[in-house]
This record gives structure tokens, sequence and C-alpha cells, in this order.
């Protein structure tokens, strides 16, 4: 016996005598264990030592060519009743999808080790916590989950005296995309995931458990599993705003996490609490609390550099697994964007041809521990979390979305949230660059009905008088030629600055159809290098440009029928009224 939980004793057996597993290994969590399961994959080629001398502790993993992102359409919310899952998801009845997926399961660990790993999804002390238990066949898995959770006998102790865990069975099976689905049962509180290795297919405890199943979760116990970074804005006086920030995948959430601040921003500093993922809790004071239920980044790897993301350059040259780059001569990693190196073989393994197609997979990732991180913030750790400030939606939008606005209130801010639009990114399988609604950037990952993920946002309203401001952001607004009119990344903490600035009345704001908008001179833009007029023109709404978005939203909330909340139709109405005063006027 193993574990003290006779019901997770017995789940592991089930499993073990379905998948005729060779071997049982329950995964400890420690360094010993990890270092063991990478000489284990040197040796069979899983992974690939980089250069120790630029790189200690480095490693290289190249997945199949067809498995390199999240695949959507294969991704299901398994309800007894479809209406529960919603037209944000997949829909497969449980009985059905329990079959389907467990003829996949049945004999295919034979010849293969099973690894047990019980983990934590937030500090091991924490009342906000959860934990879960990832069955899998991939040693590759065993050791991202190393780095991204609090796993082993630590949070098997915390799983014998919470009672409950979420139960998630994961085989990478045969790597075939025609035999491959990502099942979610919230219900039972259980995941089945086979046929795929990558991060968000594979790593249950992150999209499938922290934000799938925890936004479940997080329903009827009243709270909230979001798509958010956290991070903690230091002034030079010394005082700290938290502020958690969704936006889509790709669209930088790992970079304003770790922000360096650009040189003319003296005395401010920037702390990293989570990259990802933030669960939201009321406390006893009505302030909403944060933690981050993830211990390591899984982030995209191209386009780091000492300019754009210091901290994540520096973080990421030692003790990381990298998936899916290319590589130099001296075995170095190598991506676009990295600015130094020449590649000699691509994330495949083939000699490089910049003809053929970039070096490093354009969502290749690395996968290191959040506490290497410089900015990182001691905070991560504490079981309380911290208050939150401002939440802050984004997308990565050409025109359209202004470079910040804040909602009118609470209720004013979920519609904000809800109209969260993205053009699409390699983070997930299909076509890039199209405009998609995304709300709360939660598309891909709010485990029930959006119409009663949006009920759940407005009723906060009714337990706190001290919620957080609402704010939305766009750094990639273009010109007509298609450059980028905000210098983005550091100089991010510009628009940080108004954001906290407008949570303590520091400053006034102008009042629009849309929302409050910074005056242009309220945006220090001290030492930076922008023309005023493109200050004024990031700034500026279109009224015939937000008329139409709004009658795409008005398109994409009418899917939700009468289950969407009339709270939410309204605030929508007093847009669309106040930009048709404004074009009579
Ligand atoms: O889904 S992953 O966690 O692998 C990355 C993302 O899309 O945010
Ligand atoms: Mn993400």
């Amino acid at each position: 016996m193993s574990t003290s939980n006779s019901e997770l004793e017995s789940w592991v057996n089930d499993v073990a005598r379905q998948t005729q597993a060779d071997k049982i290994i329950w995964c400890n969590g420690s360094e010993e264990e990890y270092r063991e399961l990478v000489q284990q994959m040197l040796a069979d080629g899983t992974l690939i030592e980089l250069n120790p001398e630029t790189h200690p502790n480095c490693y290289l993993h190249r997945s199949s060519p067809t498995d390199v992102a999240r695949v959507e359409h294969l991704t299901f919310i398994c309800t007894e009743n479809e209406a529960d899952a919603g037209p944000n998801n997949h829909w497969m009845d449980p009985a059905a999808a329990h079959e389907k997926i467990d003829q996949l399961f049945d004999g295919c660990m034979k010849g293969r080790t099973m690894y047990v790993i019980p983990y934590c999804m937030g500090p091991l002390e924490s009342p906000y916590s959860r934990c879960g238990v990832e069955i899998t066949d991939s040693p590759y898995v065993v050791a991202n989950m190393k780095i991204m959770t609090r796993m082993g006998d630590a949070a098997l102790r915390r799983i014998e005296k919470d009672g409950s865990f979420v139960r998630g069975l994961h085989s990478i099976g045969e790597l075939d995309p025609e035999r491959r689905f990502i099942m979610h049962f919230p219900a039972e509180l259980t995941i089945k995931s086979y046929g795929s290795g990558y991060g968000g297919n594979a790593l249950l405890g992150k999209k499938c458990h922290a934000l799938r199943i925890a936004s479940y979760q997080g329903r009827s116990e009243g709270w909230l599993a979001e798509h958010m970074l956290i991070v903690g804005v230091e002034n030079p006086e010394g005082e700290t705003h938290y502020l958690a920030c969704a936006f889509p995948s790709a669209c930088g959430k790992t970079n304003l996490a770790m922000l360096i601040p650009p040189e003319s921003l003296k005395g401010w500093k920037i702390w990293t609490l989570g990259d990802d993922i933030a669960w939201l809790q009321i406390d006893e004071d009505g302030r909403l609390r944060a933690i981050n239920p993830e211990a390591g980044y899984f982030g995209v790897v191209p386009g780091t550099n000492e300019k754009t993301n210091r901290n994540a350059y520096e973080m990421i040259r030692h003790d990381t697994i990298y998936t899916n780059v290319g590589m130099t001569a001296d075995n170095q990693p190598w991506w676009e964007g990295l600015k130094e190196g020449t590649p000699v073989l691509d994330w495949q393994g083939k000699t490089y041809d910049a003809e053929a197609g970039p070096a490093a997979h354009p969502n290749s990732r690395f996968t290191v521990s959040a506490s290497q991180n410089a900015s990182y913030s001691s905070l991560a750790d504490a079981p309380e979390g911290v208050p939150i400030s401002a939440l802050v939606f984004g997308g990565r939008r050409r025109e359209v979305a202004p470079l910040v606005y804040q909602a009118k209130d609470w209720a004013h801010g979920v519609l904000v949230g809800a109209g969260v639009a993205s053009e699409t990114t390699a983070a997930a399988s299909g076509e890039v660059g199209v405009v998609r609604r995304d709300p709360m950037a939660m598309k891909p990952f709010c485990g029930y009905n959006f119409a009663d993920y949006w009920a759940h946002w407005l009723s906060f309203e009714q337990r706190s008088d001290d919620l957080p401001q609402i704010f939305h952001v766009n750094w990639f607004r273009q010109n007509k030629d298609g450059d980028f009119l905000w210098p983005g990344f550091g100089e991010n903490l510009r628009v940080l600055r108004w954001i906290i600035d407008r949570c303590e009345k520091r400053v006034d704001a102008i009042t629009t159809p849309i929302g409050l908008l910074p005056a242009a001179a309220d945006i220090d833009i001290e030492g930076l290098d922008i023309d005023p007029a493109v200050l004024e023109d990031l700034l500026r709404i279109d009224n015939a440009q937000w008329s139409t978005e709004m009658a795409a939203l008005s398109e994409d909330l009418a899917r939700y029928g009468d289950r969407l909340p009339a709270e939410l139709s309204r605030q929508l109405q007093m847009v669309i009224e106040d930009l048709d005063k404004k074009d009579a006027a």
C-alpha cells in the first residue's frame, strides 16, 4: 500500500490493470528522482543534453512534429446536460466519452512504466490550493510536472489530509493525431488525456485541472479560476499593487509578468507571482485575493532575448527543459529573435534551412522553475496569496482596441472581459492571425457554459463592495503599414502606472461610450521616443469601428440564448446606445 487514501490506492490499481503497465512508480518529487529520470531520457533519446558550459542542466526535447500545440477540436467537456458545457465547448456525453477513451487506454502501457504523480496546485499550506494525481506513462511529463507543480510526497500528504483530489489519467499512446482526445468530466473531478505529450494536453495540472476543472469547481464554491498572470508593481515609495491580467495564449503574459522597468522609470520594481493562471477568492475583508496554482513557467521561447525579456533570457540559461527549439553547432539552444548565434539544426533535428521554415517551432516552449526568475516574488508561496487592485483584460488587436481603458464599474467590466477578442497564435493548432472572440481569454479553458460563467462573475458584486477595478489593454495596435504603434515590453509599465493611479483615484479619466480613457498627458512618456501624435492615435476610439465590434459581440453573446445574464445584455445595450448618441452628436 503506497497511500492511506484507499480511493487513490484502488484507482491506481484499477488503472494499472486496465493499461497493463509493466511497473508502477509513485513519484516522491525529490531532486534525485528528477535527475534519474533525466538520465534515463538522455539514454533513450527523449532528451538531448545542451551545452553544459553555456546552459548547465538544460535539455532539449523534440516532440513528434504533429504534436506541438493544444488541440481544441479534440478537447471535450463531458457533462450530463450538453447545455451545461455551453456553445463555448465541445461536448460529449460522459458515458460515451469514457467508453471511447477507455478503449484507447486498454493495454496502452504494456511494456511501459506508469508514474503516479501526486501534485498540489498552489502553496502546500494554502486553504485556496487544490490537489490532484496524474497517472502518466511519459517520463517527460513527470519531469515537467516536477518543475510546474508542487509534486510528490508533500502533495500526497496533503491529499491524505484533504481526502479529495482530481484524477488525471494520461498516456502518450502512439502520439497519433487520429487517436487523440483530451476529456474532462467536471462532475467526477476527472480528466482523461490520450495521444499527446504537449504541455497543455499532457501536463494535466495546468489547463485541464487548474482552469477547466477548477473553473467548474470554483463556480459551486464561490471562486474563480482564470487565465491570468499575477504581477506586483512597486513604486519608488515602496508601495506595491498587485494586478491580475488575462490575455490569450502567446500574447505576452510571461513578458508582462516579469517586465523590466525602462531606464527612465527609476525606482520602479516588478515582482512576478504567476505568468499564466490565477485562482481568485474573496477574503473575509471583501478583498479579492489571488494565488498562482503553478510553481513554474511553460513559456513561449521565440522572441526571448536580452532586450525583450532579460529576466526570462537569464532564467532559461540553466536548469531548463526546452521543447522544439533549434540548435547551434556547439549544442546551444537557438530560436528566432534570440539575436545571437547561428542554428545548424531545426526543431525536428534536420539541417537548418531558412527557406524551409523557422529553426524553432513558433510554439516552442521552455519549462523552468518560477524561483529561477530574478523578479520572483516570495509571496508566490504565501498561503494567503496577494490582494488584487486591478484586473486587466487584453488581446492582440491590430485596430479597434485602444492602448488602455477602464470599465465604468464591475458589471461593465464583466462585459469588457466577455468582449475580449484576439488574433490567433501558434499556441493552438489552426490558422494564425485571424481575430477570434476569446472572452476573458478563457475560450479554450472555461469548463462550463460561458453564460453561467458570466453570471458567476457578475455575482461577485453582491458579495463585496471592495472589488478591483477592471481594465482593458492592447499592446498590439498597428498603423496602416503594419508597424506597431506602441513599443511594448518594459514600456508597458507606463500603462500599468496609469491603471494604478486610477485605482488610487490619483488621476482623472475621459468618459467615452466604451469606458474611461486616459488623457494623453496622463500617460508618462518621458524618456520614451514616441511622437505625441502616435500616442493620441493609440488612445483614439473610432465610433464606427466600435459599433461593428459591438455588433460582433452581440452576435457572439446571442449564441448563449436565454441563459445569458440579463445584466450582461443591459451593459452591452448601454454601450451601443452611447455609441449611437455620439454618432448623432
Ligand atoms: O496550453 S499551454 O499551457 O500548453 C500553453 C498555452 O496555450 O497557454
Ligand atoms: Mn496560457
